[in-house]
């Protein structure tokens, strides 16, 4: 039986000459697809070396680098746990996350180390190292002393691969638990799909700890023995820069959205480049239609989740399955993916018809088997017929594409990036002085959307708006601090008391409108 290790697949596309140049740095470092697999080799030694038990989990929170990634692929072949963490979190963020995922291993920056290992410690986890984006840290010395060669765990398709955190509408992360074989099928799904071929070469600008830069982004360029140039910062200059020399390129909208804005970006730069593929937030007509004059180019718009890696894109070419179409259409995420079933149901459960506006629920390979240590939650987000409900609120038409119209969650989407409102009207809710408060999200000429803070002043308190935005700064990853904080007499409620916030959303719409 072949290993079903995501690992051994993606090894076993690299290209024929591993001295080829796999990965090439901004900062000119060249590394060869033989570095990868012997440095990957060396960090999966250590890890077998630590005695860790089946399943443990590998927590990183360290800034991008190639290393990091080959972190990630020692943890995949030596069959543990990856867990990625937002460089962004803070103490009480990560404190959670350590203490819910209980790993083994801990892995930061050598100047967070005191506190992370201060909390890691006290949560029972045996081994921290530091991992910094200079190639130094404690973790590449003692790796340094290892084998280069490793023999690459046996794995089932069914096996645990990583752990994504997601906040969860009470404002709780919930860890979506990704096998093996969701991830393997996905990537191999997307080879195909998305046309890949010998001789890509990707600009790698995302953050490497969640989903589209960590999975769609490496998976894709691995298993297509692609060459990456990796940029360790979104620089919009440095991408534009770059794309004369590659042919693929990833990215959230606000990525394009600052790349507009660059007088260097035009038709003659782009001429080499054979796709650009947006996600992780909605991509707006404007900006779709300003990429296709300004390069030529007809941007990819696809769709996924942390629980489900890819679940639809646009066709890259003529997809079959639905007349032949080829065309990609602005404001739609396109066909689910092969081996992807989606539905759109009103809350019965219902099935509904083409056009009618219901939630998206889907089913396939790729479809994580639930979230870390909360069967309950897990039970909750699926159907009897096992079907996962994404929260998101969308459409079918006539042509079979699928558009998303809303969230049944309560979530605001920022530069790629989830805020929770829950989670920070919580704190803001803790804070000196402070009655109530909601979080709505408006829309944002670059980030898409951002957050907003409409906070009601206990009986006699003078709140400062400034006051609660630095308060916040110190406690929360500096993505979901609003944008703007106001303080307000009341807030509107329904006749059950509840806060009413699509008419707050409608009220503060324009708020960032570009004059
Ligand atoms: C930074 N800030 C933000 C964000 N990023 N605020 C809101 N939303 C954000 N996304 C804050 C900074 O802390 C700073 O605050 C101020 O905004 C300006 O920062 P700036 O220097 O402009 O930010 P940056 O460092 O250039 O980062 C912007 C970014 C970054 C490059 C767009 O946010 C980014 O890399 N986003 C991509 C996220 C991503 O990869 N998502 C994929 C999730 P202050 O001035 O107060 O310090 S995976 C996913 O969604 C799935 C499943 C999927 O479908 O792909
Ligand atoms: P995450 O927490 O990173 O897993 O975020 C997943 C969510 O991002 C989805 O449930 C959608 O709400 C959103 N999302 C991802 N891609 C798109 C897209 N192309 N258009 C609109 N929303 C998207």
């Amino acid at each position: 039986m072949t290993n079903a290790n995501l690992y051994a697949h993606l090894r076993a596309n690299f290209p024929a000459d591993l001295n080829a140049v796999a990965v090439e740095t901004d900062s000119g470092l060249h590394y060869t697809w033989s570095d990868l697999e012997r440095a990957s080799a060396m960090l999966a030694n250590l890890l077998v070396s630590l005695q860790l038990p089946a399943g443990a989990r590998i927590a990183v929170q360290v800034e991008k680098s190639v290393e990091a990634m080959m972190l990630y692929l020692a943890t995949l072949r030596a069959g543990y746990v990856f867990l990625p963490l937002n460089t962004a979190y803070q103490s009480a963020e990560i404190e959670y996350f350590i203490t819910n995922a209980e790993p083994a291993v801990v892995v930061c920056s050598s100047k967070n180390f005191g506190w992370v290992s201060k909390i890691a410690f006290t949560c029972g986890t045996q081994n921290v190292f530091t991992l910094n984006d200079d190639r130094t840290g404690s973790l590449l010395e003692r790796a340094v002393h290892c084998l280069d060669q490793h023999r690459c765990a046996s794995s089932q398709d069914d096996d645990l691969a990583a752990i994504l955190y997601t906040s969860g509408t009470t404002g709780r992360s919930k860890g979506a638990m990704l096998s093996h074989g969701n991830m393997r099928s996905n990537a191999q799904m997307l080879k195909d799909y998305w046309g890949w071929q010998r001789g890509d070469v990707l600009i790698h600008a995302l953050p490497i700890f969640h989903v589209h830069g960590l999975f769609v982004a490496i998976h894709g360029a691995l298993i297509n023995g692609s060459k990456m140039i990796w940029l360790n910062r979104f620089e919009p200059k440095a991408v534009i820069a770059q794309m004369p020399r590659a042919t693929v390129f990833m990215g959230v909208p606000t990525l394009y959205v600052r790349m507009l804005a660059e007088p260097t970006l035009n038709k003659a730069v782009a001429s080499k480049m054979r796709l650009f593929i947006a996600g992780s937030a909605p991509l707006l007509k404007e900006t779709f239609e300003a990429w296709r004059s300004a390069t030529g180019h007809t941007i990819l718009e696809r769709y996924g989740m942390s629980e489900t890696v890819m679940l639809t894109s646009n066709p890259y070419s003529a997809d079959p399955r639905y007349a032949n179409q080829s065309e990609r259409r602005a404001a739609t995420v396109g066909f689910p993916l092969p081996g992807v079933s989606l539905r759109v149901c009103d809350e019965d459960g219902k099935a509904l018809a083409v056009n009618e506006i219901g939630g998206i629920q889907v089913k396939g390979a790729n479809v994580f088997a639930g979230y870390w240590r909360m069967p309950e939650k897990t039970q909750e987000e699926f159907t009897a017929d096992g079907y996962f409900k994404t929260g998101d609120v969308g459409k079918i038409d006539e042509r079979g594409y699928v558009h998303i119209v809303g969230r049944s969650k309560d979530l605001i989407i920022s530069g790629g990036y989830n805020v929770y409102p829950a989670e920070i009207e919580g704190y803001i809710n803790d804070l000196a002085g402070v009655a109530e408060s909601a979080l709505v999200g408006v829309p944002h000429p670059d980030f898409g959307e951002v957050g907003v803070a409409l906070v009601i002043a206990k009986s006699g308190a003078a709140l400062q708006p400034e006051t609660i935005i630095t308060a916040l700064k110190s406690r929360l990853a500096n993505f979901k601090i609003p944008k703007r904080c106001i303080v307000v007499p009341e807030l509107p409620r329904n006749t059950m008391g509840k806060v009413q916030k699509n008419l707050l959303r409608e009220k503060y719409q324009t708020l960032f409108a570009k004059s």
